[in-house]
């Protein structure tokens, strides 16, 4: 097959199992072409496909495998990008109704929104921060299209990075008076802590993880841009939804935001 109709073809098979609600086996073995690179243009063609037909719009981006627990729990060593569009996110304090997912999991991560744009390729920590205008306290629930959510890195790059919905808490702050690496985060699911961890569990600083995005964007002539909502990476492996489940994450000196999911 040639490069257009593999980059069509997955992007299609993808698109259908989100809607079907139907897991795919792994690309890689039917297509052993599909490397990083490639994977990145079907993930393009994917959301191409997904705001025309559901008619949405892009709101930003966000990290996935960012965290030794994540990368430790799916096998894969590397960071990975998506996109949000304005269609995943939810708002809190709405049941959320488990029936769109295959096999969703919830991730407690740190949403960044920018006032500036980030062009790489040597952004850092502090370009970051000087960037920012607010962060805030975020669930996202991920949903790999396939099955067993078994991949491999470029499988999960052209499906998004397993993105599906995300929930960001109502209070804003200003990320001057924090420091994001030392924040601790309590998460929980039905009243009982199911992670700690800090900030740091995200590359060594939430912030390192937009640095290398935006570096990483470079590559393919983009950067992020003023208004966009980045999630930086689940700070802790994710946890399986199940109906009737209700979970929070609490970060120190941002609050909590919480989710409660119905069948
Ligand atoms: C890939 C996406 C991971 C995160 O925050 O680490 C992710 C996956 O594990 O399915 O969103
Ligand atoms: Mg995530």
């Amino acid at each position: 097959m040639i490069k257009t109709d593999v980059i069509d073809q997955i992007a299609f098979e993808l698109y259908e199992a989100e809607k079907q609600k139907k897991s795919v086996n792994k690309f890689v073995d039917a297509y052993p072409e599909l490397d990083e690179a490639l994977a990145y243009q079907v993930q393009e063609r994917l959301i191409e496909l997904k705001c025309k037909e559901e008619n949405t719009k892009r709101v930003g981006r966000k990290l996935g495998l960012t965290s030794k627990a994540k990368q430790e729990m799916m096998g894969v060593h590397e960071p990975s990008y998506g996109v949000l569009l304005e269609s995943m996110q939810l708002g809190e304090g709405e049941r959320i109704s488990l029936a769109p997912f295959i096999h969703a999991k919830l991730e407690p991560e740190i949403a960044f929104v920018f006032n500036k744009e980030i062009k790489g390729p040597h952004v850092t920590v502090a370009d970051v921060l000087t960037a920012t205008k607010y962060i805030a306290p975020a669930l996202e629930i991920i949903d790999s299209r396939f099955q067993g959510f078994s991949f491999t890195l470029p499988d999960a790059v052209a499906d998004n990075s397993s993105s599906s919905r995300y929930i960001i808490g109502e209070r804003f702050y200003s990320p001057e008076n924090f420091d994001l690496k030392l924040m601790g985060m309590v998460y929980k699911q039905n009243g009982e802590v199911v992670a700690t961890g800090a900030g740091a569990a995200v590359m060594g600083h939430p912030a390192r993880a937009i640095a290398w995005l935006a570096n990483r964007l470079y590559k393919v002539g983009q950067s992020i841009q003023p208004g966009e909502v980045v999630l930086s990476g689940s700070l802790s492996a994710a946890i399986k939804i199940e109906p009737g489940d209700h979970f929070s994450a609490s970060f120190d000196g941002l609050g909590s935001v919480e989710a409660v999911f119905t069948e």
